[in-house]
């Protein structure tokens, strides 16, 4: 993305002038801030993202909802978080755009164009969430770098493309494949270009998945920009990190893929739990694969009034990685008692669960409605946060939002 940074040559006292009246609170901003809707290039117009996004970073490009805009039971582009680490590569011609399957297991390296994706394999569609590994980072103490994600790093959107399994198979994988590697248009931000931000892979088991996709398309459409035109792997359940945007090579190793993102404390958390602030070393580090489970309650957004007497529906969504959410239940005490909510099936696997609940409260006063998600192996969302580690990875306690009776 082309920005003219024009933090250094403007002023409050410009920028004022140009919103047409005095900043509220002007003289506490710090000196290079500029209100993003005076920045330039807007983001919520560059990425036709809903105002009450959360920009968590501008280089590069990082976005968060809040829980209340992911209440639809597909994610617009509108509400998607924007997870980048490099630079978002500019003008694409999809016409030209190539995926080569290539690494040390292909039996015949091959190049497709996108129009031989579209012609030669059959088309699929899946719900397909995908969540940050960091998702829920900013809780963490001793605190994690990186983006401060709170809740809103996950979506489910409908992805339309060919499975990876039809396109590698038809290059050839070799008995000794056990990963696979992904590699991508975008440049990293030092503007390097023997560097790249990011490339990542899964097990050779995953990539074969049914579900395991070459997307083109996201919610019936070209996929947005920002998350990955005109190509894109989608490997619902796990870090979404795996899911390579501007997908442009795909290398069938003989090896965990070593790509960059891939060692160190990269989506990597310790083997065994560690006490907080631990240093931990690189071989004691073991890489994500299914993300854990979680929910989210999407309605109503927190800080609800209720009238006394009145009942109120919540709803949410709730996943779990690999498997299925079995159980899904409330608390308004705290986690003292819990109650059950009604949950709906996945539309498909690696989908989320949609669930909803009657509440009703006792009395007037202040509460929080948890909520807590179980997975088919009986495994619940944590009520306070799990196992600490380096980069603030797999948060996934329990969700509240505070109402109140009055
Ligand atoms: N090429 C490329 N693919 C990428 C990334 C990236 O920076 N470059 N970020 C990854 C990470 S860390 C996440 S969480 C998801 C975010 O996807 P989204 O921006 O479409 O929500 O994309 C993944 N795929
Ligand atoms: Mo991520």
């Amino acid at each position: 993305m082309n920005r003219r940074n024009f933090t250094n040559r403007m002023s409050l006292i410009a920028m004022a002038t140009v919103l047409g009246g005095e900043i509220v609170f002007g003289h506490r901003m710090p000196k290079n801030y500029i209100p993003l809707g005076l920045q330039d290039p807007d983001p919520f117009k560059m990425f036709s993202k809903d105002k009450e996004m959360v920009v968590l970073n501008d280089k590069p490009w990082n976005m968060e909802a809040r829980a209340h805009l992911l209440n639809d039971d597909i994610t617009p582009n509108k509400y998607m978080f924007i997870r980048n680490n490099g630079r978002i590569p500019e003008n694409i011609d999809a016409s030209q755009w190539t995926l080569t399957v290539d690494g040390e297991s292909v039996k015949n390296k091959k190049t497709f164009s996108l129009a031989d994706l579209k012609d030669k394999f059959q088309h699929h569609t899946y719900q397909l969430t995908l969540e940050c590994g960091g998702n829920g980072r900013s809780e963490f103490n001793p605190p994690a770098k990186g983006n401060q994600w709170t809740v809103g790093a996950v979506s489910c959107a409908e992805w339309t493309g060919v499975r990876l399994r039809d396109v590698l198979e038809d290059a050839g994988i070799n008995s000794d494949a056990v990963y696979i590697g992904y590699h991508a248009a975008d440049t990293h931000l030092s503007g390097d270009p023997n560097k790249e931000p990011i490339s990542r892979g899964v097990p050779i088991q995953k990539a074969l998945q049914d579900e395991t996709l070459l997307a083109f398309a996201m919610n019936g459409e070209d996929i947005p920009l920002a998350h990955g035109f005109p190509l894109r792997l989608v490997c619902g359940g796990w870090p979404a990190s795996t899911s390579g945007k501007w997908v442009n090579r795909i290398s069938i190793r003989n090896k965990v893929h070593d790509g960059e993102k891939m060692g160190g404390t990269s989506y990597r958390v310790p083997c065994e739990t560690v006490a907080p602030g631990s240093k931990v070393a690189d071989s004691d580090m073991c890489i994500i694969e299914s993300m854990p489970v979680k929910s989210l309650i999407t309605y109503p957004k927190s800080g609800a009034l209720i009238k006394e007497g009145e009942t109120l529906k919540i709803n949410g969504h709730a996943w779990a990685g690999e498997l299925e959410v079995s159980k899904m239940e409330y608390s308004i005490d705290f986690g003292s008692t819990w109650q059950s909510c009604s949950l709906k099936k996945p539309t498909n696997r690696l989908a989320w669960q949609h669930f909803s609940a009657t509440v009703s409260f006792p009395k007037k006063g202040y509460y929080e409605v948890w909520a807590r998600a179980t997975d088919t192996n009986g495994k619940s969302q944590p009520m306070v946060l799990p196992g600490w580690n380096p980069k603030g990875y797999l948060n996934n306690a329990c969700h509240r939002i505070a109402v109140k009776i009055v």
